[in-house]
């Protein structure tokens, strides 16, 4: 039997796995452990001889098998090498791991997955999330593959359409709130422990157990550590559950050196950089965050302090980047490489050429830029603006003048 118990990040208070808490008694958070010594004989070969997704990694996810995993194939997804993109930003090795491509077109799939599967293991009758989108959006596809009912609680005037229409097909009770997507979060969460409903925020640490599995994947794919990973940053969860992954496969013997995490926020939404760069104690939240990287959109982190520990720990960076500069890093992300992200994903890249530009990322080393979704779920009118079609009537020399100056240039 694998030894699974959860533990606070400050005091380190244990707490059986089956406790359903989103803190410890002291206020801290509460990450999941797993007794890796114990676990024996894991190896890549071992890994790849099983199919490329997050279950993949069983050994070192929270569960002893995935016989009743809840799954909907997530994770497995394409590290593509980016060259043209590269000489843009004026590095030499740069990867795109494309989270787009998951079943609901994020990142939140690789936690969803095992949040799921521990709220069903739980006996939890109903699961709730706030979300800025994407959560709801996988929430959503998730507990209608599990037969289980769900609400999610959206902030009402900054959601993608894309994101909303997902949570309401996939059948679950969309609720838009008159306030912040921090305010929803807050009020969620309470509810949820007063009425007994499971809820699968990144407060959660099982969903994050699910997410760190990107660091497997990219180790996998390249076949050696990164220099780099760079992540866009909201409710600070994911940097956090991809540095766990890598030190864990440190632990496990899988690795012997670690990257360097970085995290990107949108100028109007920094809280967690403003943190990180100014030494601050804690967190100075920001009440009415404002950017076109709608994901991103969050004022009060839930998970700053794990993720102020991944970037400390892993020697990262901060940076903050416009949405001009975000907007330009999805085009040409986009336009070079043919990978269509949505603008917090591209942050993650318009970081990266902040961080050329002012010399604190190596050029020469390599770097992973995790785009953590799809271009498709975002088509706002503001990130169209500049683009829009050419329009024509219907003549044959218009076409034959607009063809043939394809060939002319
Ligand atoms: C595309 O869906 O918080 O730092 O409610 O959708 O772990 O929060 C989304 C976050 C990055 C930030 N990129 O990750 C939600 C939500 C995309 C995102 C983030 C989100 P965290």
């Amino acid at each position: 039997m694998k030894r699974v118990w959860q533990e606070c990040i400050e005091c380190r208070s244990v707490y059986d796995a089956d406790a359903v808490r989103y803190r410890c008694d002291c206020g801290g958070l509460l990450e999941v452990s797993i007794d890796i010594e114990s676990l024996g004989d894991i190896s890549w070969e071992r890994f790849r001889s099983r199919r490329f997704n997050v279950w993949r990694y069983i050994e070192l996810l929270p569960f002893e098998d995935h016989e009743h995993a809840v799954s909907l194939e997530e994770g497995g997804t394409p590290l593509y090498k980016a060259d043209r993109l590269a000489e843009w930003l004026g590095a030499k090795n740069v990867y795109i791991k494309y989270e787009g491509m998951n079943p609901t077109g994020s990142f939140k799939d690789r936690g969803m997955c095992v949040g799921i599967t521990k709220a069903l293991k739980l006996g939890a009758r109903g699961v709730a999330c706030a979300s800025t989108g994407n959560t709801a959006a996988s929430l959503a596809a998730y507990s209608a593959k599990a037969g289980i009912p769900c609400i999610v609680v959206v902030p009402k005037e900054v959601v993608a359409l894309g994101k909303l229409f997902q949570a309401l097909l996939y059948g679950a009770k969309v609720v838009r709130l008159h306030g912040t997507f921090d305010e929803a979060l807050s009020l969620v969460w309470k509810a949820s422990e007063e009425v007994g409903v499971y809820l699968l925020n990144s407060i959660n640490p099982w969903r994050l157990e699910g997410q760190k599995t990107v660091a497997f994947e990219t180790v996998d794919q390249l076949g050696r550590v990164p220099r780099y990973v760079v992540l866009p940053v909201g409710n600070c969860g994911n940097i956090a559950a991809a540095w766990k992954g890598f030190k864990e496969m440190e632990m496990a013997g899988l690795i012997n050196e670690k990257p360097s995490m970085v995290g990107i926020q949108s100028e109007g939404a920094s809280p967690f950089v403003d943190l990180v760069k100014e030494g601050l104690e804690t967190l100075r939240p920001v009440e009415t965050p404002k950017t076109v990287a709608s994901a991103i959109r969050i004022g009060r982190p839930v998970n700053w302090k794990k993720a102020l520990l991944a970037v400390k720990e892993s020697g990262g960076l901060v940076a903050k980047v416009s949405d001009a500069e975000i907007i330009q890093a999805q085009r040409m992300l986009a336009s070079l490489e043919g990978i269509g992200v949505e603008p917090a994903a591209a942050a993650s890249v318009a970081g990266v050429k902040k961080l050329i530009e002012s010399g604190d990322i190596d050029a020469d080393e390599t770097i992973v830029c995790v785009c953590t979704g799809s271009m498709l779920k975002d088509p706002n009118p503001e990130l169209i603006k500049g683009l829009e079609p050419t329009e024509i009537v219907p003549e044959l020399g218009l076409v034959r003048d607009l063809l043939a100056s394809l060939l002319s240039r």
